[in-house]
């Protein structure tokens, strides 16, 4: 009897991989220390996980940057701009998840795009019908290798082919009408070697990741699967085919017939597939592995409603065929509670990070196998009690919150008037230049803002002391951006750790954690709120800091706000209530900050939501349902205020071209969206479907160092008036600017205002 927990062996309870990687990257750190630092997280992530009472515990998937880009650099998928400069593996590895701009070298970094409907970002892969592939390194059977030698065997997890061909683009090169999958006849052989070395080494079983699996594209590949697993399984270690984050559905018909020895499903997400996928496999000797405990959430796991599912399992194929499992790999959540000294006693009670998921996964199979010992009884009713304690406390509510959703007309969504009438009046208010520059809200979080921050928690300054530090930084960001010539200015954000933790921080309902970090992409982490109650606000969060901004320059200053969706879906939400509900809650609080900064003489508005495309579920049958409510929810937060407010919006992830209509109803006045790195072949889907308000597509990528030439730029927005009216056009970087430095920025936006300065002149 098995049992699993997909415990990233990545992160470090300490953010160990983070330091080491940027101390490698700013040269403080040689190859060597960032391969024995990494070895020595990986080495306490196996011990720790089997000592949770674990059998199967992976390894794999570890990563210095991201799983994907070590899929691409271990299959020699290295796109030729990264080749050449006499980098070493490692810093072509690096370059390709970050760019580089130093020592002659100048190369962009690759795309970065979600992980399926999570907060991750992978590093796209590079595809055309000239790649080959080649084992240039086996990671799965390295890693397998150095968990033996630390006394675990693991089993390995690798990323399914489809999947990382499904998740990979057409190069740039590409000829017209190329397919990634295509590539599958060449990319099979490679898997087999890669495979065929892992049961050489001695695993019994491997771990294929297929998350394409859950998608509605995964039965375009049908047939793939088929003949690749054919192909695969003779010369592999036993295959537990997985996927995770949503339900099989319409796949389950062809995966039940795959030549593998298992199948992994998530129940937290799709419980209710458990049944057909009983029936679909019953009369096979398929091990079905039940992804029970959640990989997506903190809540500590109920017991009894998982024994359930492990029970109806067990008596359809038996005990023998049954695994035990988290729902996906446990990236999604932090490492473990024990470092939370915060919390109360009561709060802790309720939730599971990663290792004590790993725990979780052990004692209910512990029970199901019936190897059930005193410890496992004590962990079963201490369980009983806390999940009774956490429904107790679900049934309170705060009631005048309740009253206020329940009271939630469609008018309060809709401006008062029209986007052309609104355009006027707004225009006269804020008298912006065609062309008009500006950026996403965040200036560059600088060592001297980090420390002074974390003084203040430590109680080491008071709050006066910081705030005028905060002025201080406020007033200098305001006279940057006069200085270089920006039209509409920001406070630059330097009062705020994260986004969306600053907003939980403020409003009732949310708890947070101390060391609660979750990788977001390379080396960056959140440490996302968790919604324990309903919520509300005290009294205005951001006023403060942009009026002041505004009472030190004459020029138009921008509020600056997160959205409703986005603090849903970058927070753990609670189970007991639905997203929707949650969302109206937000919103409410939200429409009356929105209310509060007009009050307060702030003429522009920004309420972010780069989460709302991720949040789309992965069925488009759901789609509906999400859009529905995430769309009025934005616009009740937005919609409170007069005519001459301009509202702004921001979408980091832009692949919208399935949304279109949802992003046009938002009807917020102005929207920036990231396109600089999808070469702005999004802009079409806009001139398509006639957006009809402001827009600014991003001028340049800001998640990598570089800066882009004067020239880029002016390229940029050529290519982009081809697609878009110039009266549309609104000229700002791609994203906010709080990971970069001051000395790239500067550069950076003086190149940007002289690009917006020459389209003025150009296209007059
Ligand atoms: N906040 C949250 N999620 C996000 C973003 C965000 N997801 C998408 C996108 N933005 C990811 N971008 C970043 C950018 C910077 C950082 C994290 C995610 C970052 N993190 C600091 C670090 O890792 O050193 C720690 C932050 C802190 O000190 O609080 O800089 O903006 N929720
Ligand atoms: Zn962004």
């Amino acid at each position: 009897f098995h049992l699993t927990a997909f415990l990233p062996s990545r992160v470090g309870a300490n953010r160990e991989v983070k330091k080491a990687v940027e101390a490698y990257w700013g040269g403080k750190l040689s190859a060597d220390e960032l391969t024995k630092a990494a070895a020595n997280v990986k080495k306490t992530s196996w011990t720790s996980i089997k000592a949770q009472g674990v059998d199967l515990v992976p390894s794999g998937d570890f990563s210095l940057y991201d799983h994907v880009l070590d899929h691409s650099a271990a299959f020699g998928v290295i796109p030729q701009r990264y080749l050449g400069h006499n980098l070493s593996p490692l810093d072509v590895y690096f370059a390709m998840g970050r760019g580089r701009q130093a020592d002659g070298v100048d190369v962009p970094a690759s795309e970065m795009k979600k992980w399926f409907d999570s907060n991750y970002h992978f590093v796209v892969p590079e595809f055309s019908e000239t790649t080959d592939f080649k084992l240039v390194f086996n990671k799965a059977v390295e890693e397998f290798n150095e968990a033996k030698a630390a006394g675990v065997t693991t089993r390995p997890v690798v990323l399914g082919p489809i999947s990382f061909l499904y998740l990979g683009k057409a190069a740039k090169g590409a000829a017209a009408g190329f397919k990634p999958i295509s590539l599958l006849p060449k990319l099979i052989p490679v898997y087999k070697q890669l495979l065929a070395d892992l049961k050489a080494a001695g695993a019994e079983w491997v771990q294929i990741d297929e998350p394409v699996l859950v998608l509605d594209a995964g039965l375009d590949y049908q047939s793939q699967f088929a003949s690749t697993y054919a192909e695969l399984a003779p010369v592999s270690s036993k295959i537990m085919l997985t996927t995770y984050y949503g339900r099989l559905d319409s796949n389950l018909s062809f995966v039940a017939k795959l030549p593998v020895a298992g199948l992994h499903i998530d129940l937290d997400r799709a419980p209710g597939q458990l049944d057909e996928v009983l029936a679909a496999i019953k009369s096979t000797h398929i091990v079905l592995s039940l992804g029970v405990v959640s990989g997506r959430n903190i809540w500590k796991n109920d017991f009894a409603a998982s024994i359930k599912l492990g029970q109806k399992a067990i008596d359809v194929i038996g005990t023998d065929r049954v695994v035990i499992a988290t729902s996906s790999s446990l990236l999604h959540t932090p490492v473990t509670l024990a470092a939370e000294t915060k919390l109360t006693a009561e709060q802790k009670d309720w939730f599971s990070f990663a290792l004590e998921k790993a725990r979780e996964v052990a004692v209910i199979a512990a029970v199901l196998s019936g190897s059930q010992d005193a410890k496992v009884a004590e962990a079963l009713e201490a369980n009983r009690v806390s999940i009774a304690k956490r429904r107790e406390f679900e049934a309170t509510s705060d009631d005048a919150v309740r009253k206020r959703v329940a009271a939630i007309t469609p008018e309060m969504w809709v401006r008062k008037s029209p986007f052309a009438v609104r355009r006027e009046i707004q225009q006269k208010s804020l008298n912006l230049p065609k062309f008009a520059t500006t950026t996403i809200g965040s200036f560059p979080q600088t060592k001297e803002i980090r420390a002074i921050r974390a003084k203040l928690t430590k109680g080491e300054v008071t709050v006066a002391e910081y705030d005028d530090f905060i002025k201080k930084e406020i007033e200098s960001v305001v006279r940057f951006q006069e200085k270089i010539g920006l039209d509409l200015l920001v406070h630059g954000e330097p009062e705020r750790n994260d986004m969306v933790q600053y907003f939980g921080e403020r409003l009732k309902g949310f708890v947070f954690t101390q060391n609660g970090w979750v990788q977001s992409y390379g080396s960056r982490y959140v440490r996302p709120p968790i919604v324990v109650s309903d919520v509300s606000r005290d009294g205005p969060i951001t006023t403060q800091w942009s009026s002041y901004a505004q009472s030190v320059t004459d020029k138009p200053m921008k509020g600056m706000l997160t959205g409703p969706v986005t603090i849903l879906n970058w927070s753990f939400p609670r189970a007991d209530v639905s997203r929707e509900v949650q969302c109206q809650q937000l919103s409410l609080a939200l429409r009356d900050e929105v209310i509060d900064l007009e009050k307060a003489g702030i003429k522009a508005v920004q309420v972010d939501e780069p989460a709302l495309r991720e949040g789309l579920p992965l069925r488009k049958a759901d789609w509906k349902e999400y859009l529905g409510w995430s769309v009025s929810s934005f616009k009740l937060a937005t919609a409170g205020v007069t005519d001459a407010l301009q509202t702004h919006s921001h979408f980091c992830y832009s692949d919208f071209d399935d949304i279109f209509p949802s992003i046009q109803a938002l009807d917020a006045d102005v929207i920036s969206i990231e396109a600089s790195k999808s070469d702005l072949k999004l802009l079409n889907t806009f001139k398509q479907y006639g957006y009809s308000n402001q827009i600014g597509p991003g001028v340049y990528d800001i998640h990598s160092p570089r800066v882009p030439s004067e020239q880029e730029i002016k390229d940029r927005i050529a290519s982009m008036l081809e697609t878009l009216p110039a009266d549309l056009v609104v000229i700002n970087p791609d994203c906010g600017l709080k990971t970069r430095g001051w000395k790239e920025t500067e550069a950076s936006l003086v190149n940007l205002v002289n690009a917006a300065r020459w389209a003025r002149k150009t296209y007059a």
